[in-house]
Parts: structure tokens; C-alpha cells; sequence
């Protein structure tokens, strides 16, 4: 016994196999790693030892702390386990490097709602870090490390664990690293740290891209381009010369909500149901967000450059020291003046920065509206009040005008103050699809509003008015309840990826619009908007494929690699069929879209990560120098 107690190896061995059963344990509770063979089984229960040996080992390299750097570096991967679980409640992403280095900017998304996906239970993931302090004190007291051979030998066998694992994560998914769209299958194959570790590699890979870069990168995706770009619909070209421009990004709107009625028969959404249907305005009914972690800005981005956001973190944080040839600028060239109105202060996603390189002229901000406690709720301002203030700036602005208008009240939780709505909370057993409803219903009086005011001072019939769900909003955790509330047993995978719908509407004066079935993303909306206003897009980099045309392609790339189209969903590794909703009988049958999907954001990342729009001079654009800009504030009276 006494032998036992003095011996170092047994203690390590106890916080290897304490560690590794928790981490297994998080697999299995909090995230969802999706394992569909005894493989994948194996790896998910496998891969925590690999980085349990490697990471604990380094304490054995301490002859005299040994006890206290072991259960340092234990607390240290614990806490980066726990941030990972709390971050994928909310996400169902694990954190990146970017999201790290943004959180410090007030930008993580995260802020305040934290503290709502943390709860007393999670106590549980440290419990073995306070069980390997109570043994240091007691029985282990007299532990201590007398030769660094052990570490030489736990590190050796730490590598041959990895390798063995690597080997047969190869064998399941070939190719894992290097066609890395998926974070999830980081984790499943290698493990929580192990894919911590491969995203500081790609940070800094992606860093030094840049530097290195040069125009000729550019001649592939210039041909790619010329083959695939979809020309306007003639009949639609031109329809909106001329006109001002309105977007309104409406917070994390599904499709969903749409002619959604609750148990008692009443629409959430009624405004937006009759703009749906009202026969003036078009209504896309399968379009897709395309965003990743950079969330609201990354649907910004997507809009108005029509490139893919990044793999790893915002375009709008990393890479807002670019050169593009975003709409606005493309605009200015037109005698557009532009701007944005967000009730929210001007450096969270460091738009300020970033609307500087798109080529905005105006920024109001917070610091333009009353943010009294009345007006405000989580972000900034409520969306009624942030409507009926904008009014004034918006009148004040030259036309034509190509403006964007980001409301906030329908962000997770979904909160609404009492008195705001009078319409009920839901009670479908999940506190956020409750909120959702409601908040969903508010943002939608705070929509019809806004178009009364516009009606009221005569802008309406002079602008073409778009308005597009950013992103997601209620997840797979929600899935029970959302169940419920559609009235289905369960939330299959080809339901799964249509709750990646956010609705698309755009009105255009004198034009008649409907209902469109065709499927498409946000990526498709800059060239359906520049041929509206009669502006053809194809000297422009870009990869979206006007919605309006007849031409208009039929699937739509998600970020993480899976795809929709209108006869065949990737998901994960498998292939659905849209016809039957069920696995296709042919598992090949999405390979083709496939391989475009992955190609197309390849190229889009190359450009963004290489800034190779500096190297390219589309005709007759004036590029934008973004010291040109100053968002100052309002003048102070
Ligand atoms: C905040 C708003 C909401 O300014 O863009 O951010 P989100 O978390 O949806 O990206
Ligand atoms: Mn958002």
C-alpha cells in the first residue's frame, strides 16, 4: 500500500483515466458528435487518451511541483472542455481561436446570455480536478517524480496512441484534416484537444496566407466565374433603375414562423404572412442562411459581397483590413449614397471597421438613438423605437440611398419586456421556443410600422425593400419543442436542414412578385439586386446566382461543407432525398454537387484569406479607400 502511495505512476494513471471517462462522459451529454458505425463509436470513446497522456505527461517533466503542474494543466483542459460546452449549448460549434480573440472585442456573441446556459449540475466537470486535489493531500501525500525517464515513455506512447487513432479516423474519413469544413468531425474522429491544438495550426496558417499571395491565384477563379455565372432575367433587368434601396436583416428569423399558427389559431407573424402572399412582393420559400461563427455580420457579408464567410471565425473581425467590391461601393459609382442603421454601438463585430472597406458612407449607430432602459433590451435598442427613431436620419438622407437597417429584438433569449407585445408566450415546454413566438410576433409589429412609416412619407414607392432572416435561431437543442410545436414526432435530418430557411422578400415598386419555390442562399442576393437596379454583375468576383433568373442554379452551399438542392440534401456523410425526405438509394447521388460545393468555398476562402480582390480591377469601379471614412457620431448640439 505504502508502495502504491509513493509511487507517481499511479497517480498519473488515476487523472489519465479520470479525465479521460469526464471528457467521454461531455461526448456523450453535451455534445452531438453523430456516430453512425461501431468505428466512429470507438474513436469517440478512444480519442481523449491520446491528449490525456500527451498534455498531463508534460507534469512529469517537474520533479519537485509534479502534483501541482498535473492537476494545473487537468484544470487548465477541464476549463477548456467546460468554455467548449457552453459555447456548443448555444452554437453547436466548438470555439476557434478567431472566437477567442473576438470575445475581447465584446464580440463573441456569447456575452451576457452565458450565464443562462451554465447550470449548478456542471459542477460535474471538475469534479475529478477536486478529487485529484483531495488524493494530493492524503493518500498521495508523499508522491513525487524521481527520474524524467517516465515522461520520455509516456510521451512516446501518447504519439503511438495518436497515430494509432489518426490512422483509423483516416481509414472512416479520409482526408479529415485537409478538408477541415467541419468542426464537428474534428472532434468526433480526434478529440476535444486534439482539435484545439489543428485550429491553432489554422490560425496561423491562414494569418500567413496573405503575405505570400499573388495576383495569378486569381486566373482560376476568373474562369470558374465565366463558367458559371448566371445571367439576369431580361424581363426583370433593370425593372428597379435608379431606386433606393432598403435591407432589413431581421434577427434570427426562420422560415418556420411563416404562416405559422399557434394552438389557438393565431399568427405569429401576421405582417410578414400577408407580405408573403400579398402578390407585390416576391417571397422565397426555400432560401437559406449560409452564415457560420461571425453570425449577423457574416450574413451582412455574404449579402453584399456574394463570398462565402469563413470557416473559422468573421470576416468582418479577421479579415476587415481587405480590399472588397461590396454593393455599396459598387453603387457610389451609380450616385448611391449609403448607410447603415443598428442600434447597437458601432464596434461589436467591428463594423466600424469593416463598413469603412465595404464603402458605407454613414454609419448611425447606438450613439444615434435614445438608449434609455425603456428602449434598449439585450444588444441595444428594441426594434420599435429603433424604427421610429431611424425615420428622421433616413428622410435626411440623399437619394438615391442604398441603405440596411439590423434590428435586434428577436436575439436569443428572445426576451420581450411586458407591456412591449400583447401577444402570449407559447407553451410548448422549452423556455426559448416560448420566447421565441413572442418576440418573433414583436419584431413583426415593428416591421409593419416601419413600412406605414415609409408609406406615410412616400419612400415606399421609390425603393426596392428587401428583408432576410440572418441565421438560425432556434438549434437542435430545441428540437423536442419545436417538434411539438409543428406537430411532428420527431425533427428527421431533412427537417433539420430545412430549419436552416430564413425567409427572403423583396419588394420592388410596380413589379409584380409571388411566391418562388427555387432554392438559393444568401449568396444569390447581391446579383439578384444589382440586376433589378439594371447593373450586370459579371465583371465582378463573385458566387452567387441571381434568384430571378431563369438560369438560376438549384442548390445552395452551406459553410460547413453539406449542401441543399432541389432533388438531393448532403448532410454530414450522408445523401437525402428531397422527394422521399429518406436516405437516397444511391449514397452517390450528391457526389457531383458535392465536389462544386467544396470547390466553390475553397476558392472563396482563398480569396478572402489571401486578399486577392487587391489584385483584381473589375471595369469601370472606382475602389475604395477606406481612410475615406469617418463614422464620428452624431454632432453634438
Ligand atoms: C449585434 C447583433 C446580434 O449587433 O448583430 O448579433 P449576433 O449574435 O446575431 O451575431
Ligand atoms: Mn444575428
Amino acid at each position: 500500500m505504502k508502495k502504491i502511495a509513493h509511487n507517481h505512476l499511479v497517480f498519473f494513471v488515476i487523472a489519465v483515466v479520470l479525465f479521460w471517462i469526464k471528457t467521454y462522459i461531455a461526448y456523450q451529454l453535451d455534445f452531438r458528435l453523430g456516430t453512425d458505425n461501431n468505428l466512429q463509436k470507438f474513436l469517440v470513446f478512444f480519442n481523449p487518451l491520446s491528449s490525456a497522456l500527451f498534455f498531463l505527461g508534460f507534469a512529469l517533466l517537474s520533479k519537485k511541483y509534479f502534483k501541482r503542474v498535473l492537476i494545473g494543466i487537468q484544470f487548465f483542459l477541464s476549463f477548456l472542455l467546460y468554455a467548449n460546452i457552453v459555447y456548443y449549448r448555444f452554437f453547436n460549434d466548438f470555439i476557434t481561436v478567431p472566437v477567442l480573440l473576438q470575445a475581447k472585442s465584446n464580440a463573441g456573441g456569447l456575452g451576457d446570455s452565458a450565464a443562462g446556459l451554465m447550470s449548478f449540475s456542471d459542477i460535474f466537470y471538475f469534479t475529478d480536478t477536486i478529487l485529484l486535489i483531495v488524493l494530493a493531500c492524503t493518500f498521495f501525500k508523499q508522491v513525487k517524480v524521481k527520474t524524467r525517464k517516465t515522461y520520455q515513455i509516456v510521451l512516446l506512447f501518447s504519439i503511438t496512441v495518436f497515430l494509432v487513432n489518426y490512422g483509423l479516423a483516416e481509414k472512416d474519413r479520409p482526408n479529415l484534416l485537409s478538408l477541415s469544413f467541419d468542426r464537428n468531425y474534428i472532434v468526433k474522429y480526434l478529440g476535444a484537444y486534439n482539435y484545439t491544438v489543428f485550429d491553432i495550426f489554422q490560425y496561423i496558417h491562414s494569418s500567413s496566407q496573405r503575405v505570400f499571395a499573388s495576383g495569378s491565384n486569381l486566373t482560376n477563379v476568373e474562369n470558374y466565374r465565366k463558367a458559371t455565372y448566371t445571367p439576369p432575367n431580361p424581363t426583370l433587368f433593370g425593372k428597379a433603375k435608379g431606386m433606393n434601396v432598403i435591407f432589413v436583416s431581421m434577427e434570427s428569423f426562420q422560415n418556420f414562423m411563416i404562416d405559422y399558427k399557434m394552438p389557438n389559431g393565431q399568427l405569429v407573424t401576421p405582417f410578414l404572412d400577408s407580405l408573403a402572399h400579398d402578390g407585390n412582393t416576391f417571397y422565397f420559400d426555400h432560401f437559406y442562411h449560409q452564415t457560420g461563427q461571425g453570425k449577423t455580420s457574416d450574413a451582412e457579408f455574404l449579402m453584399e459581397n456574394s463570398l462565402y464567410p469563413l470557416n473559422q471565425g468573421a470576416v468582418f473581425i479577421n479579415k476587415a483590413q481587405n480590399t472588397y467590391q461590396a454593393t455599396p461601393a459598387i453603387l457610389k459609382g451609380y450616385g448611391y449614397n449609403s448607410a447603415v442603421f443598428h442600434g447597437n454601438y458601432k464596434t461589436f463585430w467591428n463594423r466600424n471597421v469593416m463598413y469603412k472597406a465595404l464603402g458605407y458612407d454613414q454609419f448611425f449607430d447606438a450613439s444615434y438613438y435614445s438608449m434609455t432602459p425603456q428602449n434598449t433590451k439585450n444588444f441595444g435598442m428594441k426594434d420599435k423605437p429603433f424604427f421610429a427613431e431611424s425615420m428622421p436620419m433616413l428622410e435626411s438622407l440623399k437619394q438615391p440611398f442604398y441603405t440596411k437597417f439590423i434590428t435586434l429584438s428577436n436575439h436569443f433569449p428572445f426576451e420581450v419586456d411586458p407591456g412591449d407585445t400583447d401577444f402570449p408566450k407559447g407553451n410548448f415546454g422549452d423556455w426559448a421556443v416560448d420566447q421565441y413566438v413572442q418576440s418573433a410576433n414583436y419584431m413583426d409589429q415593428a416591421l409593419k410600422q416601419f413600412f406605414d412609416a415609409l408609406k406615410k412619407d412616400g419612400l415606399y414607392d421609390k425603393t426596392v425593400i428587401i428583408l432576410y432572416g440572418d441565421h438560425y435561431g432556434l438549434s437542435s437543442n430545441n428540437y423536442t419543442a419545436l417538434a411539438k410545436a409543428l406537430g411532428v414526432d420527431k425533427i428527421t435530418p431533412v427537417m433539420d436542414s430545412n430549419f436552416q430557411q430564413v425567409p427572403l422578400f423583396i419588394h420592388v415598386p410596380g413589379v409584380k412578385g409571388g411566391v418562388e419555390h427555387q432554392v438559393g442562399g444568401e449568396v444569390d442576393v447581391r446579383p439578384t439586386l444589382l440586376h433589378l437596379l439594371g447593373m450586370d454583375t459579371k465583371d465582378y468576383i463573385e458566387f452567387g446566382s441571381d434568384l430571378l433568373s431563369p438560369q438560376h442554379r438549384n442548390w445552395v452551399a452551406f459553410r460547413n461543407g453539406d449542401f441543399v438542392s432541389t432533388n438531393v440534401i448532403q448532410s454530414g456523410d450522408k445523401c437525402y432525398s428531397v422527394a422521399t425526405g429518406s436516405l437516397a438509394a444511391n449514397q452517390k447521388a450528391c457526389n457531383s454537387i458535392s465536389t462544386q460545393v467544396k470547390n466553390e468555398l475553397q476558392m472563396s476562402d482563398m480569396i478572402v484569406n489571401q486578399d486577392l480582390l487587391r489584385f483584381y480591377h473589375p471595369n469601370g469601379f472606382k475602389p475604395i479607400n477606406p481612410t475615406d471614412y469617418q463614422y464620428l457620431g452624431p454632432t453634438k448640439k
